[in-house]
C-alpha cells in the first residue's frame, strides 16, 4: 500500500573490536579449557608450518626434497599472518558444520580438519584414516596419528598426489575434505559463496542444526556472486509469514579481510567503506547480526563465531563477520611487495602477529611453559616435514585416470525411505489428456510433478516461478501442491541461483532451478561452467552435484539479440556438465525426468517455440535415457541431424525431400548433446554417406561444428560429401520480422543443405 509517510532510515549500529577478554579471563569463565587452549595454539603453528613448507620449497630449501630432486609446482598464495582467523572460526564450529574458503585457503583447510579429528570418535577416527596400524590404535596415539594424516593428505593434494584429498585433482586452490565438512576452496574470488549459502539452504531445508562458515577475502566482497549470496540468503520469505517454518538461512559470512585483495588496498582505495561489515546494513534491518573483530586474536575470533553460531542456530541468521588482519606475504611469492606496501607498516602488523600474542597468553595463563610451546611448535614442524617428505614421495595419480570424474556414473535409481513419501498440500493439476496428447510445457510440468512426489529432495526456484508459475508458466501448480518450502522464487540474481544450486545439490538436495532466459547464462557463467560443472572432478569425486539448470531459448519472436540466443555450445565446451535439449513432449517428459535423478549437473534447454506443441506422452513414470538420440525418420540418401526445435523442421525437411526430389533422408534428433550417441550418428552416416548437421544457434562455434568433425574423424571413408552444416547467420538476432527470418534457418535452408549433399555427390 502506498506509504510516504516522512521519516529517517536508521541502521543498526555495527560493534568495532568489543572483545576485551584475556585467555585467563576465558579460563576462569570456563569458556575454555587448558586443553583446548593448547589445540588452538598447536593448529596455529599447523597451518603457519604448512605455509612454511611452501615458502621452503619454493626457495628449495628444504634440504630432504631437494635432495630427492623435488620440485613444487603449483600456487603459492601464503596466509601468513592469517592463523588466528581461519582456527579461531573453524574452532567455534562443529565438525559436521560446514565451511567453504577461498585460493588462500590452506589454513581453512588445516583447521577444519583438526576439529574434524579431535571431535570424531575413535571409531570414525580408524574408519577415516583407512589403514591398518590404525585398527590398533586409540586415544591421544590415534589422535596423533589422525593428524599426521590430516597433514599428510593436505600437502599430498598441494602436490598433485594420488593420496591428496582431492586424489590430486584438485590442488591447494581447490582443496576439499567432504568428510570433514570442508566443501572447497575456490579459485575464483567470492566464487564459493553461493556455494555456501546452498549448503546453508540445503542445511535449512533438512532441518539438521548444521551450518555453514563461508570464508572469502576482502576482495570478495567487492565480488557479484557474493553480494548476490548475500542478498539471496536474507530474503525475508525465509523468516515472515511466507515461510514453513520461520528460520533465517544458518550461515556465517566470514570476511577475512587482511587488507589487501591481490594488491589493491580495501580501504581507502577499492572500497568506499573503512569496514566492509557494513555491507551487511544493505541487506536485511538485523545488519546481518555484523561485527568487526580483531582477527589476530585467536580468542576474539573464536568467541566472535560462537555467538555466531549459536544466532545462527537459533534461526536468526543469516551472520556477517568481519575479521581485521593482515598477510604478511604478497599476493603469492611472486609478489615482492615493494610497489605499494611500507615497511614501517608490515613492523607494525607484526607486533600483533597471532601466535606470538597468544603463546605469550598461553604462558601467562599458566597453561604451558615456554619450554613446552617450544615443544609442541618442533613436533608440529616435524610432523609437517615428515608429511611433506612421504608426500613427495607418494603416486602420483595414473594418468590413464584422467578422465575419472569428470562425469559420474551415479543414478538416483532408489530414494532413501525417509524422502520417499513426501507431504502435499493439495492434489497436483495434472495435465488432461486429449488423444493422449499433451503440450511441451505440460509434459514438463508432469515430469516435475512426479519427481518431486516421488522424491522430497528434489525443489524448484528460479525468478517468478512459485505463484506465478514462471515467465512461461512451466510451473504454475508447484507452490499450491508442495509448498514454498520446495517451491519459491528467487531474487534476480542469476549467479546465486545457480550457485546456491550448487551448493544445494553438494549436500543432499536435487535442486531443479529456473533460467528465464538462457541469455542470463552469461550473468551466471562462473556457477555453471567454473563451479556446477567442476566440482565432482575437482573434488576427486568426493562430491556429485545433482543440479537440473532449465534454461528456455527464444527467438523468432522479435526480442533481439539479448532474449533470443541459442547458446547450448558453451555448456557443451565446459567438461562435466551434460546438456540436454528436447523437442517432443515425450521426450520433454523422459528426459526431464532423467536429469533430475541423475547425478551429473543438466543444463536443460528448452526452445520456448515448443512449449505450446502437442505429443502423446505416457501418464506413467517413464525415462527418456540421456545420451541416446531418436531416429525420427529412415533413409538412405542422407543424414540430417539436429536438436530441440530444428527437428520439427528436420521431418518437415524429410517430407519435402521425400515427396519432391525423391530423396529419403535419415533423421536423428540428438535429445542429448552431452554426452552424444555418435554411435547412432555413425550407423546413419555409414548407410548414407551424406550428413547435414543444423541447429539453431549462429554458425561459427556452434556445436554443429564438433558433430560434424567427429563425423569427419570417424566415418570419413564412408562419406561421398562434405559434411554440411546449418544454423543461424553469424550476426546479431536481429528485432525486425525479415531481419530474423533471414538470420534463422528453415526448413528450406535444411532442404538446400541436403541437395547439395547428394547432387555434390553426384547422386
Ligand atoms: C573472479 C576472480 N577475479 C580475479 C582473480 C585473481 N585474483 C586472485 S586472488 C585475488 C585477490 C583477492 O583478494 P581477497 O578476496 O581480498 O583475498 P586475498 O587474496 O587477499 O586473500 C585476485 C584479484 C580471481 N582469482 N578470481
Amino acid at each position: 500500500m502506498p506509504d510516504f509517510e516522512p521519516r529517517e532510515l536508521k541502521f543498526p549500529a555495527i560493534p568495532v573490536f568489543q572483545y576485551d577478554r584475556s585467555l585467563q579471563d576465558e579460563l576462569d569463565a570456563g569458556a575454555l579449557s587448558p586443553a583446548e587452549a593448547l589445540d588452538l595454539l598447536e593448529w596455529m603453528m599447523s597451518v603457519h608450518a604448512f605455509e612454511q613448507m611452501i615458502l621452503s620449497l619454493r626457495m628449495q630449501s628444504v634440504e630432504p626434497l631437494r635432495e630427492m630432486g623435488f620440485k613444487y609446482r603449483g600456487p603459492t598464495h601464503l596466509s601468513t599472518g592469517q592463523e588466528a582467523a581461519s582456527v579461531g572460526a573453524c574452532g567455534a564450529i562443529r565438525w559436521t558444520d560446514y565451511i567453504t574458503s577461498t585460493h588462500r585457503g590452506h589454513g581453512d583447510a588445516i583447521a577444519k580438519g583438526y576439529v574434524a579429528i579431535r571431535e570424531r570418535t575413535e571409531e570414525e577416527l580408524r574408519d577415516w584414516i583407512g589403514s591398518p596400524d590404525a585398527a590398533k590404535l586409540s586415544g591421544d596415539e590415534l589422535r596423533e596419528r589422525a593428524k599426521d594424516e590430516h597433514v599428510y593428505r593436505t600437502i599430498a593434494e598441494l602436490f598433485g598426489k594420488a593420496d591428496g584429498y582431492c586424489r590430486g585433482r584438485g590442488g591447494g586452490m581447490h582443496i576439499a575434505d567432504f568428510s570433514s565438512g570442508h566443501l572447497g576452496a575456490n579459485a575464483i574470488v567470492g566464487g564459493s559463496t553461493g556455494i555456501a549459502t546452498g549448503a546453508a539452504l540445503s542445511r535449512r531445508y533438512f532441518r539438521d542444526g548444521g551450518l555453514v562458515l563461508c570464508f572469502a577475502g576482502d576482495g570478495a566482497y567487492s565480488n557479484g556472486i557474493t553480494l548476490e549470496s548475500l542478498n539471496f540468503a536474507c530474503q525475508d520469505q525465509f523468516t515472515n509469514e511466507l515461510a514453513d517454518e520461520k528460520c533465517g538461512l544458518p550461515i556465517i559470512y566470514v570476511i577475512v579481510n587482511n587488507q589487501y585483495g591481490m594488491t589493491g588496498q580495501q580501504r581507502g582505495e577499492v572500497s568506499g567503506v573503512d569496514y566492509l561489515a557494513r555491507r551487511g546494513a544493505g541487506f536485511n534491518e538485523e545488519a546481518m547480526h555484523a561485527e568487526v573483530v580483531n582477527g589476530m586474536d585467536v580468542l576474539a575470533v573464536r568467541d566472535s563465531i560462537a555467538r555466531a553460531a549459536e544466532l545462527v542456530r537459533q534461526g536468526k541468521g543469516p551472520v556477517l563477520r568481519e575479521l581485521i588482519c593482515y598477510r604478511y606475504h604478497g599476493h603469492s611469492l611472486s609478489d615482492p611487495r615493494t610497489e605499494y606496501r611500507a615497511k614501517e607498516e608490515e613492523a607494525a602488523w607484526r607486533e600483533c602477529e597471532p601466535i606470538t600474542v597468544f603463546s605469550r597468553q598461553i604462558v601467562e595463563a599458566g597453561v604451558a611453559d615456554e619450554e613446552e610451546v617450544e615443544a609442541l611448535r618442533q613436533r608440529v614442524e616435524k610432523r609437517h616435514e615428515e608429511a611433506a617428505i612421504r608426500a613427495a614421495k607418494a603416486a602420483d595419480p595414473d594418468a590413464s585416470e584422467l578422465l575419472r570424474f569428470v562425469y559420474t556414473d551415479s543414478f538416483a535409481v532408489d530414494v532413501p525411505k525417509e524422502y520417499a513419501s513426501p507431504k502435499t498440500l493439495e492434489a497436483p493439476p495434472l495435465p488432461k489428456r486429449k488423444d493422449g496428447q499433451i503440450t511441451f510445457k505440460e509434459a514438463l510440468f508432469e515430469a516435475l510433478v512426479e519427481e518431486m512426489l516421488r522424491d522430497e529432495r528434489v525443489v524448484v526456484y528460479g525468478e517468478d516461478v512459485a505463484d506465478y508459475g514462471g515467465a512461461f508458466k512451466v510451473t504454475k501448480g508447484l507452490l499450491e501442491t508442495f509448498g514454498r518450502r520446495r517451491v519459491f522464487n528467487a531474487p534476480i540474481s542469476e549467479a546465486a541461483i545457480i550457485g546456491t544450486g550448487v551448493g544445494g545439490a553438494m549436500t543432499g538436495l536435487r535442486p531443479v532451478v529456473e533460467l528465464m532466459y538462457s541469455d542470463f547464462e552469461f550473468q551466471a557463467g562462473d556457477q555453471l561452467f567454473n563451479q556446477a560443472a567442476k566440482w565432482h572432478y575437482m573434488s576427486g569425486g568426493q562430491t556429485t552435484v545433482p543440479l537440473v539448470v532449465r534454461s528456455s531459448v527464444g527467438a523468432g519472436k522479435g526480442y533481439g539479440g539479448q532474449h533470443s540466443q541459442a547458446l547450448e555450445a558453451h555448456a557443451t565446451h565446459t567438461p562435466g556438465m551434460y546438456v540436454v535439449c528436447p523437442a517432443t513432449p515425450y521426450d520433454a517428459k523422459g528426459l526431464l525426468k532423467s536429469a533430475i535423478r541423475d547425478d551429473n549437473p543438466v543444463l536443460f534447454v528448452e526452445s520456448q517455440a515448443l512449449y505450446n506443441i502437442k505429443g502423446k506422452v505416457p501418464e506413467d513414470d517413464f525415462l527418456v535415457p540421456l545420451g541416446k538420440a531418436a531416429v525420427r525418420r529412415e533413409g538412405k540418401d542422407v543424414t540430417i541431424i539436429t536438436w530441440s526445435l530444428l527437428a520439427h523442421q528436420m521431418i518437415e525437411a524429410g517430407e519435402v525431400l521425400a515427396s519432391q526430389h525423391g530423396i529419403e533422408a535419415e533423421l536423428i534428433d540428438l535429445r542429448s548433446l552431452v554426452p552424444l550417441d555418435m554411435e547412432t550418428i555413425l550407423n546413419s552416416v555409414r548407410k548414407t554417406g551424406r550428413a547435414v548437421v543444423a541447429c539453431q544457434a549462429c554458425r561459427t562455434g556452434s556445436y554443429t561444428a564438433e558433430v560434424a568433425s567427429r563425423i569427419q574423424e570417424e566415418a570419413f571413408d564412408y562419406l561421398d560429401a562434405p559434411v554440411a552444416r546449418i544454423g543461424s547467420a553469424d550476426a546479431i538476432s536481429p528485432q525486425s520480422e525479415v531481419l530474423e527470418k533471414a538470420y534463422l534457418p528453415d526448413v528450406d535452408t535444411i532442404v538446400q543443405a541436403a541437395l547439395q549433399a547428394c547432387y555434390a555427390a553426384g547422386r
